[in-house]
């Protein structure tokens, strides 16, 4: 890894927005690729706080700092990695499903989509069944994304492609999953219609789905 991606890397770890920001413009300016910056500094650096999190090295307040580094960066890579505006090919709602509340790698999906064409309509974090099922008959999207990183809110995809069903709104969507725990197994188990594991998948799926 580079000397600047290194100093991205470390500065997430360290939760050290103004020093992320930094270097995440200085990455730019150097030519380094926005892909790379995100790839090698910025999630890889999300990736190893999880792992100091999991092995009781770090803490809430460890992840909450390194989470808003992560989102203060991605703020000046955004109109570097969305392409410029082209006619939209149809419309998506995206949310991180109830109870859980990480929305950096949904907001990073979304930005993915918004590049590929589509129009998003974001309804953030802790989503519960009956918003979506609002949005779905308000905007009529051609694909919902479920968004979750917990195992324990992850059932809440089943539980909102169920209420989907019950509301009569099921077959006018395609339901799109993804998020560190989850799995195609999972994403077939419970009837949805596709699943990325990351964000370059998901807008190319997105594009397939429809
Ligand atoms: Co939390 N957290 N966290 N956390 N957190 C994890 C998820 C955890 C794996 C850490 C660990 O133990 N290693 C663990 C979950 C364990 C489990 O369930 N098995 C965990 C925990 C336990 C918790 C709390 C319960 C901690 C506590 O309070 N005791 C708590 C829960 C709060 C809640 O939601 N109710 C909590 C809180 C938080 C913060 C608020 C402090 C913060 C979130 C800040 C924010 O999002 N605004 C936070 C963070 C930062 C993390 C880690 C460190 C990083 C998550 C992240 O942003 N990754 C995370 C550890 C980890 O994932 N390594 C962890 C970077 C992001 C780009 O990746 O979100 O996976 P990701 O998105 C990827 C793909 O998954 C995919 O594309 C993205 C790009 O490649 N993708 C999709 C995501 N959504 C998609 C949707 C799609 C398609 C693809 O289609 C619709």
């Amino acid at each position: 890894m580079n000397q600047i991606l290194q100093a991205i890397f470390d500065g997430v770890l360290d939760g050290d927005s103004a020093a992320v920001q930094e270097k995440t413009r200085e990455a730019l300016e150097a030519g380094t690729k926005p892909q790379a910056i995100l790839k090698e500094g910025l999630i890889a650096a999300m990736t190893e706080v999880g792992r100091r999190f999991e092995i009781g090295d770090y803490y809430v307040p460890e992840m909450l700092v390194a989470g808003r580094a992560m989102k203060e960066a991605l703020k000046i890579l955004q109109p570097r990695l969305v392409a410029d505006k082209i006619e939209p090919i149809g419309k998506v709602v995206l949310g991180t499903v109830k109870g859980d509340l990480h929305d950096i790698g949904k907001n990073l999906v979304a930005m993915m989509m918004e590049g590929a064409g589509f129009q998003v309509i974001d309804l953030g974090t802790d989503v519960d069944e009956n918003k979506f099922i609002e949005a779905v008959k308000e905007h009529q999207p051609k694909i919902v994304g479920f968004s979750a990183l917990l195992t324990t809110t992850m059932p809440m995809m089943k539980t909102t492609i169920e209420a989907f069903n019950a509301a009569g709104v099921r077959d006018k969507v395609k339901v799109m999953i993804g998020g560190a725990p989850v799995t195609q197994n999972y994403t077939d188990e419970i009837g949805a219609d596709a699943f990325a594991p990351d964000t370059a998948t998901a807008a190319t799926r997105a594009r397939e789905l429809i």
